[in-house]
Formats: structure tokens, C-alpha cells, sequence
């Protein structure tokens, strides 16, 4: 029995808000503003704060915080990660362009706080998404970490995630 606060992050439409709306117990705190940039042609709203959810998961509990996609609302980042226990990156593997934007997210999260992690190839139900082997190379991973496909929209895919998560935190040090 043991709470966990695991940050969700990665580049700007990877599916942060999805995964974490899709397994959490609680109806998602969310602060999701129309989109005023060049990008709302990506997508209507983004995450300009964060994600906030629970869930509970073989006797322990997840608080999950995803955190905002662009850039210009990176001082929420440091906020967010206090105290956390883990992270988890996100990588839209249907945009390899995006990988080199995950690496960097790793180093600074990272370098806030020496927590576990592991990169997860979402979208990975999309056809032409990138494979395994690529994401982990194009995001410069080494195979000591934990590199897995999934989709965000699918409940029993994020849950193999936050159970992998889970496994790291228990067998950590
Ligand atoms: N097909 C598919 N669509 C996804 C997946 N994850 C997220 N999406 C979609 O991708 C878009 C961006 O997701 P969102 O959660 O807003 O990204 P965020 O910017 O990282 O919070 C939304 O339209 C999601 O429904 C996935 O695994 N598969
Ligand atoms: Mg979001």
C-alpha cells in the first residue's frame, strides 16, 4: 500500500490529457484553453496548467499530473515536479519530428529530480506509426530504459503502463 505521485509529460499532442483521462478514477481535473497559436491547427484546446488524476492500482494509488505541452508554459514543469516519484514521457510516434523534443524533456526532468521513468511509444494503434526500435531511437534511449507501445484511448493499454511504473518505484535502489 503506497501513493505514488507520477508526472505525465511529453511534446504537445502526444496524449498526455488522453492517458490520463482514460484511466482515472476520478473525473480529470483539467485546464484545457482554446488553442490562440500557430498550432490550432493541431488540435482546438490544450493543456495550459495541468492534468490532474487519481487511480488505484493493485493496492497502491497513482496521482497523476500531466503537464502542459508547449513550451511557453514550461514554468509549470518545475512546479509540477516537486515531489514526484516517477515520470512518464510520452512520444507521438506518428511524429518522429517530435522525438529529438522527448530527449529533451527526459534531460530536464531528469535533472529535477534522479526519479525512475519510462518512454511510451503512443498512438501506436495508428497505421505508419513509427516502430518500437525507431522510437527508441530517434528519443536516444539506452536499453536500460523501458521503451513500450501503447494507446492512449484504450484503458487496458495505459494500465500495462502505470503497472510497468509501478514496478520500477517498488524495485527501485
Ligand atoms: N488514435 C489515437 N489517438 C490518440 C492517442 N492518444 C491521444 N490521441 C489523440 O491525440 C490528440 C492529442 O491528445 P491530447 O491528450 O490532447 O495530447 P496532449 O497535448 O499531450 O495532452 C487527441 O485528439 C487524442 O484523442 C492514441 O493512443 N491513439
Ligand atoms: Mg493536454
Amino acid at each position: 500500500m503506497a501513493s505514488f505521485k507520477v508526472v505525465v509529460t511529453g511534446p504537445f499532442n502526444s496524449g498526455k490529457t488522453e492517458f490520463i483521462k482514460t484511466i482515472s478514477d476520478i473525473p480529470v481535473v483539467s485546464t484545457e484553453k482554446k488553442i490562440t497559436t500557430e498550432d490550432r491547427g493541431i488540435k482546438a484546446v490544450t493543456t495550459v496548467a495541468m492534468d490532474y488524476g487519481r487511480v488505484a492500482l493493485g493496492g497502491d494509488t497513482l496521482y497523476l499530473y500531466g503537464t502542459p505541452g508547449q513550451a511557453r508554459f514550461d514554468f509549470m514543469w518545475e512546479i509540477l515536479s516537486g515531489e514526484m516519484n516517477a515520470f512518464i514521457v510520452l512520444a507521438d510516434s506518428t511524429d518522429p519530428p517530435s522525438f529529438p523534443d522527448v530527449a529533451d524533456l527526459i534531460s530536464l526532468f531528469s535533472g529535477i529530480s534522479p526519479v525512475p521513468y519510462l518512454v511510451v511509444a503512443n498512438k501506436s494503434d495508428i497505421a505508419g506509426a513509427a516502430r518500437l526500435q525507431d522510437v527508441r531511437r530517434g528519443t536516444n534511449m539506452p536499453s536500460d530504459i523501458t521503451v513500450m507501445p501503447a494507446v492512449a484511448t484504450q484503458k487496458s493499454s495505459v494500465r500495462q503502463v502505470l503497472l510497468q511504473v509501478v514496478e520500477l518505484l517498488h524495485n527501485r535502489g
